[in-house]
């Protein structure tokens, strides 16, 4: 690495220097990690995934342009309700994901969500809602879904929604852009 790589820190160095802890949750099978390799390898390296285990969970790093600073996705197993709790110390974004083409499962997820928004350990930190395979008509709309999350829950201050179609790169793209965009408005120092 050339000498300009070891300047001396400034603070806008600083500010982005510390990876980020985002956390993944969300129902089994809803893509949490078919999200999490699509935003660290790239769709068109994504390796066939698998249900993860009931007792297990995967750390990606993602990097982050716009941050300049690594974030690490920890994908934590939707069958693990009762245990998750011991992962969420230290997090400082959370990322939901919903399965859109099963609207049935919506009211669940979002009582599911409510009790992570009350964690003492997630409460007030950055919020991106996913609402993966959106694809037909019969689908939970991104609309919808914004609007029952404002009738149900006690939202943090930042928070978004971002629909994603079924396998689109495009949309993988914009969402981490999204999460890149909420933690950077959540730092301490950021500007003002
Ligand atoms: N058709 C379709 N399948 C998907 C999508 N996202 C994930 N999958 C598949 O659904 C299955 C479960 O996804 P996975 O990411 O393992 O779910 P997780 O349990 O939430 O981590 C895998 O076979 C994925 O390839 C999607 O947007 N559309
Ligand atoms: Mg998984």
């Amino acid at each position: 690495m050339g000498a300009a790589a070891c300047t001396a820190g400034s603070v806008a160095e600083d500010k982005h220097s510390q990876p980020l802890k985002i956390l993944v949750l969300g129902f089994s099978g809803t893509g949490k990690t078919f999200i999490v390799y699509g935003w660290s390898l790239g769709m068109s390296n994504m390796v066939k995934t698998l249900p993860t285990d009931a007792a297990m969970f995967n750390v990606e790093k993602v990097m982050s342009p716009k941050l300049r600073q690594p974030m690490y996705m920890w994908d934590i197993s939707g069958k693990m309700t009762s245990r998750r709790r011991s992962y969420f110390l230290g997090t400082q974004g959370l990322v939901y994901v919903l399965n859109a083409s099963q609207p049935v499962y919506m009211m669940d997820a979002l009582q599911d969500l409510n009790s992570l928004l009350n964690d003492r350990d997630l409460k007030g930190l950055p919020l991106l809602v996913l609402a993966n395979r959106l694809g037909s008509e019969e689908n939970l709309s991104t609309k919808e879904l914004e609007s029952q999350m404002k009738e149900h829950l006690k939202l943090p201050p930042l928070w978004s929604v971002c629909g994603i179609r079924t396998f689109s790169q495009e949309d993988l793209s914009q969402a981490l852009l999204k999460l890149e965009d909420l933690m950077d408005r959540s730092s301490p120092t950021a500007d003002a």
